[in-house]
């Protein structure tokens, strides 16, 4: 899969060099490249940012700028697919693993990460109309920027690429894959540490009843958690 992010913080990707992303990055299966916005900016300044039109507090990211990056980007489409473009964006629809599982059948994505109080909607506008652009949103909270919300992102899409995570089993097994219900508790040894113990069923060697009780902890876990989140048929009680 090929990654462009563009960004006024490139530095903030430095991060995705380390660990499972980085070592899928060195061996071609994630194609990232960051790009600095400032670059697209020619003043003295290298402004990027200007006053909201019809006034208000903050500023608005230039609309110049992200367009000069984007169209070289798309310009330099080698994949032979449209890529889809994504803003990062409080305002947009919320990430999910649903959402994630989608966007990893891409062949390129484009992050575009505003800052300040936004991007100037024409920017939307124009490559909406060109192509396609979603604007996500990883939850109910406010960060500064799109920065980490995208790290975040590539983060979950780039561990579900094929050959990324070294045990496809292990993407099973987990919060929000299968059945949508949360994970069980994991231990490992010792059999006892601080006078706490290890779950004896777990030590049983009986491999069907330590499955019902990691399914009977998932549900006890969601329903106390994220009830909403539980089947209807387990709801009740
Ligand atoms: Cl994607 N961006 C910003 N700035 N804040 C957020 C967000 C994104 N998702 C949640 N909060």
């Amino acid at each position: 899969m090929r990654i462009d992010v563009v960004s006024i913080f490139p530095g903030y990707f430095d991060a995705l060099e380390l660990s499972l992303l980085g070592k899928a990055k060195s061996r071609g299966l994630i194609d990232l490249r960051v790009h600095d916005l400032r670059e697209a900016a020619h003043d003295k300044h290298r402004t990027v940012d200007d006053t909201p039109a019809g006034g208000g507090a903050g500023m608005v990211m230039k609309p110049e700028p992200w367009g000069e990056m984007l169209d070289g980007i798309l310009a330099d489409e080698d994949s032979g697919t449209e890529p889809l473009i994504i803003f990062p964006s409080p305002a947009g629809d919320v990430f999910t693993q649903r959402m994630a599982r989608e966007l990893a059948e891409e062949r390129h994505l484009v992050f575009g990460c505003g800052r300040y109080e936004g991007i100037d909607q024409r920017v939307f506008d124009e490559y909406a109309e060109r192509g396609r652009v979603r604007l996500v949103s990883i939850g109910d909270y406010v960060l500064n920027g799109g920065e980490v919300a995208t790290i975040a992102m590539i983060e979950a899409i780039g561990r579900l690429l094929p050959g990324v995570v070294g045990n496809p089993e292990s993407l099973v097994e987990e919060s929000h894959e299968e059945d949508g219900l949360l994970e069980y508790p994991s231990y490992t040894k010792p059999a006892e540490w601080r006078g706490r113990e290890v779950p004896p069923v777990l030590l049983s060697g009986n491999h069907a009843a330590v499955e019902r009780w990691r399914r009977e902890q998932r549900v006890e876990r969601t329903r106390r958690v994220r009830p909403e989140l539980l089947p209807e048929e387990l709801r009740e009680a």
